[in-house]
């Protein structure tokens, strides 16, 4: 890891890169993995989704979130409905300190 950034799928942040595409009205279900040492509590913005599973087991119940911390190593699978809202949108750590150093990227809803 190259000293001092923090890295989604091993890129930092650029505004003008698309990191995933998706269509308006369109259910998606994304595996986030953390990969490192350290908690990462990732943060949609504009999509509200539910977390279908940790580590492959399902959570007791569902609830729309705009964020769910990843322990170190945890898997978690997201069920993200994207809403008709087209345009660009982020997605990033909210431990500031990391988005600040890179860890953010781009959605980009069509
Ligand atoms: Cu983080």
């Amino acid at each position: 890891m190259r000293a001092g950034k923090f890295f989604i799928n091993g890129q930092t942040f650029d505004h003008l890169r698309v990191d995933f595409q998706g269509r308006a009205g369109d259910l998606e279900v994304w595996e986030v993995e953390n990969q490192g040492d350290m908690d990462h509590p990732f943060h949609l913005h504009t999509h509200p989704f539910q977390v279908l599973s940790v580590n492959g087991k399902a959570l007791p119940y569902r609830a729309l979130k705009d964020v769910v911390n990843l322990k170190a190593k945890e898997v978690v699978r997201l069920l993200v409905p994207l809403r008709n809202l087209p345009g660009k949108t982020v997605f990033h750590c909210h431990i500031v300190e990391h988005e600040d150093r890179g860890m953010m990227g781009v959605l980009e809803v069509v």
